[in-house]
């Protein structure tokens, strides 16, 4: 596991996290940056699956992959966050499922190195210290018990998130 405090569109790795919505049509935040940066055959690619797979959208929790259009990165795996909210209507578990079914199409698709967002801590008001703890040990989980991927990066934006997560990977 790696800490980097920048910007997660211009990580050289192979696949990037978004932290996307249901409509898998783009939005504002870390969303907003990687469709802008990426390019349309991203939306492209969200708009198929929508249509073919997911007409409702994408449940909290899940995740698809798509390529990662003008992005350093080849691909680009999409989950939704949960929305915080009071922190009694599942969230720990589905912020769980998103970095799990992340991983999981990391693993599938043999993508070796792999870089998440603070998925959930930015619109969607998840606590960042609560949503650093869930991050790190579901990502070590997966590294303990899988060879690929074989680098995780969590990059972090602020200063505050930097040392939230600094703080997380000393205590596990
Ligand atoms: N690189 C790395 N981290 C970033 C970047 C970036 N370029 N931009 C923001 N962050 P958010 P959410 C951090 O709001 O809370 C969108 O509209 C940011 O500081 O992007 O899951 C979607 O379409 C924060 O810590 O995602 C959804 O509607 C973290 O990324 C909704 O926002 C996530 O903040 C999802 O909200």
């Amino acid at each position: 596991m790696r800490l980097v405090q920048g910007d997660i569109t211009r990580q050289p790795v192979a696949a990037i996290v978004n932290a996307a919505n249901s409509s898998l049509l783009g939005g504002g935040g870390v969303d907003g940056a990687i469709h802008s940066a990426g390019g349309a055959k991203i939306l492209e690619e969200c708009q198929q699956i929508r249509a073919t797979r997911y007409p409702q959208g994408l449940p909290a929790g899940e995740a698809v992959i798509t390529s990662g259009g003008r992005l350093p990165a080849a691909h680009v795996i999409h989950t939704v966050g949960p929305e915080w909210n009071s922190g009694h209507k599942g969230e720990p578990e589905l912020l769980a499922s998103c970095y799990r079914n992340s991983l999981r199409l990391a693993t599938e698709n043999n993508l070796k190195t792999l870089a998440f967002p603070g998925i959930s801590t930015g619109i969607y008001g998840y606590p960042k210290p609560a949503a650093a703890a869930v991050a790190v040990r579901e990502v070590r989980q997966w590294l303990g018990t899988h060879t690929v991927p074989t680098t995780v990066t969590f990059v972090v934006f602020d200063d505050e998130s930097r040392r939230i997560y600094e703080q997380a990977l000393a205590e596990i």
